[in-house]
């Protein structure tokens, strides 16, 4: 008898599991645009993925994220670009978080050499190595995490489906990202090659309303743009000296804001400041140079950023879905900086 209820418990348990999966449809699936960096781009992911694998897991990554991002708020932007970066090359399988004894691998090239951050996602894996081990991908770990660190900033708030697994590879060579020297149908390419559209490129980059860059990627622009000692006449003059007061030519260290004025918060400022002729890139100034990036960024400074966090939570899910195994693609690390 005790047997019988029990068993019937696990069927109902089992129907219900059913029930109340959330899973979420691949936005890439019915589109044109196929991104191929993994096989597995076409797979779903869940909302409710580890409801029964691991219940407290979406707890746990929020604790211990809010315990670094809250003393330390610039590690957001770090690991909102890390989910970036993890995104773009090889897609989201938590490749950029792989270690390698040779350092050739995706953290060790150039683009990483600022990421920061990696201690935040490894301590949120001990803490679910020892709820659920060998459960939740560092893939699905870097996702969450990248969304709660957000949250903690105060901006915006998007759903991330989990079921991602983590990948075995992780090649310094193939860690190539949209160049901050890119002008803007270069950007689109790049974008439209992961299965991203224009919209998607200028909500994204909307990302740079937080987190810092330093001189040496903007010394040639602010010094000596076409080798005359002149500045990029796509930048705000008021802004060029702010900068040069700040970055001397020899200069590459010092820190310099990505959203002057606003930096340490999330908002639609960014778009104002590109819009200013004041975005810190080449690749940010060229969104005027596209009649759709333009208008977006036009609208947003019209309307102080009011489709914004909605636009950007949209894109952010989308990006999330960039070339994922799923099934059994890939493995499920114990350790992400480690393939098992
Ligand atoms: C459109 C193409 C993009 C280019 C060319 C680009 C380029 C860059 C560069 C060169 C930096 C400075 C890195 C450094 O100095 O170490 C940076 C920083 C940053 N990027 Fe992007 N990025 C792009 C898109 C994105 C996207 C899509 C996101 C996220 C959704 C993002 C998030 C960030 C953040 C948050 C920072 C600041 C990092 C920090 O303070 O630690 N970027 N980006
Ligand atoms: C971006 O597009 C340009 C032009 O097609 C290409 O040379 C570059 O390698 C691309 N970069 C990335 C990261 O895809
Ligand atoms: C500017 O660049 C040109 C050509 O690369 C170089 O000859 C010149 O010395 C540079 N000037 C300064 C002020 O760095
Ligand atoms: C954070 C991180 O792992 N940065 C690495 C980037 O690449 C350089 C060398 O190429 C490494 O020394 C850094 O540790």
């Amino acid at each position: 008898m005790a047997l019988k209820n029990l068993l019937s418990l696990m069927v109902l348990l089992g129907v219900v599991g059913v029930s109340v999966a959330r899973p979420y449809d691949n936005p890439f699936r019915n589109s044109q645009s196929n991104p191929q960096s993994n096989p597995g781009t076409m797979g779903n992911l869940d909302l409710d993925y580890y409801r029964y694998k691991c219940p407290q897991m979406e707890d746990i990554v929020r604790r211990v994220t809010i315990q670094y991002v809250s003393p330390k708020p610039t590690l957001a932007a770090a690991l909102l670009r890390m989910h970036f970066h993890d995104c773009f090359v090889r897609g989201c399988d938590g490749s950029i978080l792989l270690k390698s004894p040779n350092n050739d691998a995706e953290r060790d090239a150039p683009p990483n050499l600022t990421l920061k951050g990696y201690e935040v996602v490894d301590a949120v894996k001990s803490a679910l190595e020892l709820e659920c081990p060998g459960v939740v991908s560092c893939a699905d770990v870097l996702a969450l995490v990248a969304r709660d660190s957000v949250l903690v900033i105060r901006g915006p708030w998007w759903p991330v489906p989990l079921g991602r697994r983590d990948g075995r590879i992780s090649r310094i060579s193939e860690a190539n990202l949209p160049s901050p020297f890119a002008d803007v149908n270069t950007l689109k390419k790049n974008f439209t090659d992961k299965g991203l559209n224009t919209k998607d490129l200028v909500v994204l980059s909307g990302a740079h309303t937080i987190g810092v860059s330093s001189c040496g990627l903007i010394s040639s622009r602010i010094h000596n743009f076409t080798g005359r000692g002149d500045f990029d006449p796509a930048m705000n003059p008021n802004y060029v000296k702010e900068l040069k007061s700040r970055c001397q030519p020899k200069d590459v260290k010092t820190i310099v804001d990505m959203d002057p004025g606003s930096v340490d918060k999330f908002d639609s400022h960014y778009f104002d400041a590109v819009d200013q002729r004041k975005g810190l890139f080449i690749s940010d100034s060229a969104l005027l140079n596209d009649w759709e990036t333009k208008l977006y960024i036009k609208t947003q400074v019209w309307t102080g950023g009011a489709s914004f966090n909605r636009d950007f939570a949209e894109s952010m899910v989308k990006l999330g879905f960039i070339g994922i195994l799923t099934g059994d693609q890939g493995e499920v690390r114990s350790r992400c900086d480690l393939v098992k």
